[in-house]
């Protein structure tokens, strides 16, 4: 401390894994799982803002009844990229290649993933798969729908399917090893006194992600190597004319397809958990039914699959016996809703934009989940299948719960990863704009599904004209708000106000290192001697002092 008073004439910065080392070499061969999850960040932003001028031209098109602004082939690739992009390369890497990466290390009090190599390795495969889908676009695209349905795309779509198939098939295996990554890393690199009932729930979501990401990634690998060796060879798996079945590939799509939505949701379930802890400034109501629940939703997830096969001809026991079990999933996310209101209550609540996000998600995850309950419902189904019910169901479930988790995780944690604080007053802006203009943007979509519009749909009866109108300008509204932090964040990098280590006065260890960290994360291995979300205690410590950011 003497020596720091002695030699402080002008402030020096900090080593960290951002100065540590310069140049591109530094970065492309990093092992560095903070730097790593840079690079994610870097690109899967590049594949959000493809996949939403996508997005944008699907709703401009939809403005008016007739097909006017493309034709309905270009409209079928624009709805199927959008949707493969947003999937595969947005919603799938986004919070567990990004915060994940950046966090769990961290947040078990370990110096780096169990397999850094690896884990840039992962990045490679991503950027290879995204590389290719980025070229099957520009060199004339698929039309399949995100889905790949056959015997279409093996028999009949003249679309460059086979690029799409493989370029998911590479990028899956970056899901996979990342997930794997993660669950050693939880196993073997916690940090003395980091016993399983002192984990973040964070981290408790991200090792049920990853058991997901691990059983369930090899069947759609499988499964596009299936439709493209039908495709090549004409084998006779899913063709009936050939004898095969193309029941069976919806069985083996949606086998995956279905737990990839708790591939999107639960690390956004963290992220909440963690904003909610923090914001409440209270211990999380029933930490092992939250804990427990992440794994009761990732087992469950594998058993509703075809509850998207009801209308698809399977018999009528099954579709029944597959509605009941989907009910049985809502059971664990319920868990989890009452637990964060519960925390909530009687909380020291502040609202500032990580919270904001997170009422955000709360809400319309809630929306999107009830109305998923309708969907479930076979006589339901019937009437609204492929109608822009569903398309809004998954909507306010993926863009209003995923993306509104991210984004709360991205302010939350921004200050840690960039070593600066965002300007509090724009964030809350966008928040409340995202919010909005997601709103404006689906809601009628429900209304409209109901009503009968169907899905992939270029052009449509005069009097849906009216909703649409009011979808394609809330889809408006909210490009603005999802430009608004990128504005800031790349903003705030050079001008942004210093971070202090703990900004928001948060639990956890990820906050006890500087901001941003060292390479290995902390100056010696820490040792955990408390529970998670001790925030009683750290405020009776510091006074219950406010946060400073804010
Ligand atoms: C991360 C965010 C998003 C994901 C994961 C996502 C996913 C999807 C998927 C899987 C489809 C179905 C495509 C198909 O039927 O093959 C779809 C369709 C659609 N998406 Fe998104 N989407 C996202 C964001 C958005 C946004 C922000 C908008 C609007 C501004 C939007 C507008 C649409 C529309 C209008 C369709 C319907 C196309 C049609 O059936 O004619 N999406 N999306
Ligand atoms: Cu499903």
């Amino acid at each position: 401390m003497s020596m720091a008073t002695a030699t402080a004439v002008k402030p020096v910065e900090r080593e960290n894994y951002l100065n540590k080392e310069y140049g591109v070499g530094s970065w492309l061969l990093t092992t560095d799982h903070k730097r790593i999850a840079l690079l994610y960040l870097i690109s899967i932003t590049f594949f959000f803002f493809i996949g939403g001028f996508f997005a944008l031209l699907i709703r401009l098109e939809l403005l008016t009844p007739a097909g006017d602004l493309v034709q309905a082939d270009t409209y079928n690739k624009l709805f199927t990229q959008h949707g493969q992009i947003m999937v595969f390369f947005f919603l799938i890497p986004s919070i567990p290649a990004v915060l994940g990466n950046f966090l769990v290390p961290m947040m078990v009090g370990a110096k780096d993933l169990a397999f850094p190599r690896i884990n840039l390795l992962s990045w490679y495969l991503y950027i290879i798969g995204g590389a290719m889908m980025v070229h099957c676009m520009l060199t004339g695209g698929v039309d399949t729908g995100w889905t790949f349905y056959t015997p279409f795309s093996t028999a009949f779509s003249n679309t460059k399917v086979i690029e799409a198939g493989l370029a998911i098939f590479v990028a899956g295996f970056s899901s996979i090893l990342t997930g794997l990554n993660f669950v050693v890393t939880i196993h073997r690199m916690r940090a003395p006194g980091m016993t399983w009932s002192r984990l973040p729930l964070f981290i408790w979501a991200h090792y049920a992600t990853s058991i997901i990401q691990i059983l369930g990634t090899p069947i759609i690998a499988i499964t596009l190597v299936l439709v493209i060796a039908e495709r090549a060879l004409h084998l006779g798996i899913f063709d009936p004319k050939l004898g095969g079945d193309p029941l069976l590939f919806q069985h083996l799509f949606w086998f995956y397809s279905h737990p990839a939505v708790y591939i999107m949701i639960l690390p956004s379930m963290g992220v909440v958990t963690e904003i909610i802890a923090c914001f409440a400034r209270k211990r999380i109501f029933g930490y092992s039914f939250v804990a427990f629940s992440s794994i009761a939703i990732a087992v469950f997830g594998f058993l509703v699959w075809a509850h998207h096969m009801f209308v698809a001809g399977i018999s009528v026991y099954a579709a029944l016996v597959f509605s009941i079990l989907s009910y049985a999933v809502a059971v664990p996310s319920a868990v989890k809703v009452f637990n964060w209101t519960a925390t909530l209550y009687k909380g020291s609540i502040r609202y500032d934009a990580p919270m904001l996000y997170a009422f955000g998600f709360i809400g319309l995850f809630t929306m999107g989940g009830l109305t998923g309950l309708f969907l479930a419902a076979l006589g339901i189904d019937v009437h609204v299948h492929d109608t822009y019910f569903v398309i809004a169901h998954f909507h306010y479930i993926m863009v209003g719960g995923a993306v509104m988790g991210y984004l709360g995780g991205m302010h939350f944690w921004w200050p840690k990863i960039s070593g600066k604080l965002y300007p509090e007053g724009w964030a809350r802006l966008a928040a409340l704009i995202v919010f909005i203009g997601f709103n404006l943007t689906f809601f009628p979509q429900f209304i409209l599904g109901y009503l009968g519009m169907p899905r992939r749909y270029y052009q449509y009866p005069p009097e849906f004209q009216v909703l649409n109108v009011l979808s394609t300008a809330g889809a408006t509204v909210l490009a603005v708000g999802y430009l608004l932090p990128m504005c800031y964040f790349l903003w705030s990098m050079r001008y942004g106000k210093p971070a202090p280590d703990n900004p928001w006065n948060a639990a956890g260890l990820e906050w006890q290192t500087q901001s941003p960290p060292t390479t290995f994360n902390f100056e010696k291995e820490p040792v955990v001697t408390w529970e998670a979300y001790n925030y009683e205690e750290i405020d009776a410590r510091t006074g219950g002092e406010a946060p400073i950011v804010g």
